[in-house]
C-alpha cells in the first residue's frame, strides 16, 4: 500500500501523536461494527436501540443477553495487525495517546498501555443503581443478576450508553491529547457519535495533521489532511513500515 511521503515525514518528525479508534479497527478481528448488520439472534435489533438506559429498564434481560453475547464474541476474538501496528507506533513516538470508543479490550490485549476507554469496557460490570463496579456475582442468578452488594439494583455492563455522560477523566485526557498533538489519527470510526467525533476537529483547529483510516469516506474526510482508504489491518502496518522500516 502506497503511503504519501508528506505523511511519512510528518510522522517521523512528530513528538506528540494522538489516535482515536472505533469499531472498524476490530472488524478484522471478527467483531461486527456498530453499522454492520448484527448477526443471528440480534439481526432484528439496531445497536443504538439497545445501548441505552431506557432499553435496559424496558427489557433488562434482552440488553444483558446482548452484552453477554458480545462479551463472548470479544473474548473469542484476537487483536489484529492494526492493533499491533499501534503498539509499534507508540514505541517510536515520545508522547503517544491512544483513545478508543471500543469496549472490546483488544488494544490492551495487543499490548497498548494507558488506553483511554471513552465508552467503558464490556468486561467490567457495575450496579445499575449505585454505579459501583462489581467483581463477582451469583452466576446462577437469573439474567441480569442482582447486585450482590445492595441486593436491589440490577447488574449492567460498565459501558457508556447513548444519553449517558462519558467518564470525566477519560474525556478530559482525550481532549487534552487532541489539543496538544502534532498528528491525530481517526481510525475505523463513522465519526458521528459525540463527543468522541469532535476530537479530530479539536486537533485540526490547533494545527495538527489529521489522518483518517477507513474503508469509506465519513463526515471527517473533507477535513482530514490524509485519507488512507483501506482496512486498518493493512494501512497501519504499511504506515509503520514506511516510517520506521519495521
Ligand atoms: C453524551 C458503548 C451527554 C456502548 C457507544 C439525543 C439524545 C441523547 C444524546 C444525543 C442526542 N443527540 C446526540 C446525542 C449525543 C449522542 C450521539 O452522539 N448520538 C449520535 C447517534 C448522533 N452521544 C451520546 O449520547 C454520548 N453521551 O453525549 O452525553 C448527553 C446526555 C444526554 C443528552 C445529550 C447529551 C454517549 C455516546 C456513547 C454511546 N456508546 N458505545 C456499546 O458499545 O454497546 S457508541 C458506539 O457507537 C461506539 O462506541 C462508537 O462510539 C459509536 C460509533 O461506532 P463506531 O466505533 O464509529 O463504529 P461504526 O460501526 O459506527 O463505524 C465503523 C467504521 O469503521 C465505519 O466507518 C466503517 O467504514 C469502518 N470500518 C469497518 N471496517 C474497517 C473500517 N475501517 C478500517 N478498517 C476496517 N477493516
Amino acid at each position: 500500500m502506497e503511503i504519501p511521503q508528506p505523511l511519512i515525514t510528518a510522522l517521523q518528525k512528530a513528538k506528540k501523536v494522538a489516535v482515536l479508534t472505533g469499531a472498524g479497527i476490530s472488524a478484522e478481528s471478527g467483531i461486527p461494527t456498530f453499522r454492520d448488520a448484527q448477526t443471528g439472534l440480534w439481526a432484528k435489533y439496531r445497536p443504538e436501540d439497545l445501548a441505552t438506559p431506557q432499553a435496559f429498564l424496558k427489557d433488562p434481560k434482552l440488553v444483558w443477553d446482548w452484552y453477554a453475547w458480545r462479551r463472548t464474541l470479544c473474548a473469542k476474538s484476537d487483536p489484529n495487525p492494526g492493533h499491533f501496528a499501534l503498539v509499534e507506533m507508540a514505541k517510536r513516538i515520545p508522547s503517544f495517546t491512544l483513545i478508543t470508543q471500543n469496549v472490546d479490550g483488544l488494544h490492551r490485549r495487543a499490548g497498548s498501555q494507558n488506553v483511554i476507554e471513552l465508552h467503558g469496557n464490556i468486561y467490567r460490570i457495575k450496579c445499575f443503581d449505585d454505579e459501583q463496579v462489581v467483581e463477582h456475582w451469583d452466576e446462577h442468578d437469573e439474567a441480569p443478576p442482582k447486585c450482590p452488594r445492595c441486593k436491589i439494583g440490577l447488574l449492567r455492563p460498565d459501558v457508556v450508553w447513548f444519553g449517558e455522560m462519558l467518564p470525566r477523566e477519560a474525556l478530559l485526557a482525550a481532549e487534552e491529547a487532541a489539543r496538544g498533538c502534532e498528528v491525530f489519527f481517526s481510525i475505523g470510526t463513522s465519526s458521528v457519535v459525540e463527543p468522541a467525533a469532535s476530537l479530530p476537529y479539536r486537533a485540526a483547529n490547533q494545527g495538527a495533521v489529521v489522518v483518517e483510516v477507513n474503508l469509506i469516506r465519513t463526515p471527517l474526510s473533507e477535513r482530514a489532511d490524509f485519507l488512507l482508504q483501506a482496512p486498518a489491518g493493512q494501512a497501519l502496518p504499511a504506515l509503520v513500515k514506511a516510517a520506521w522500516g519495521t
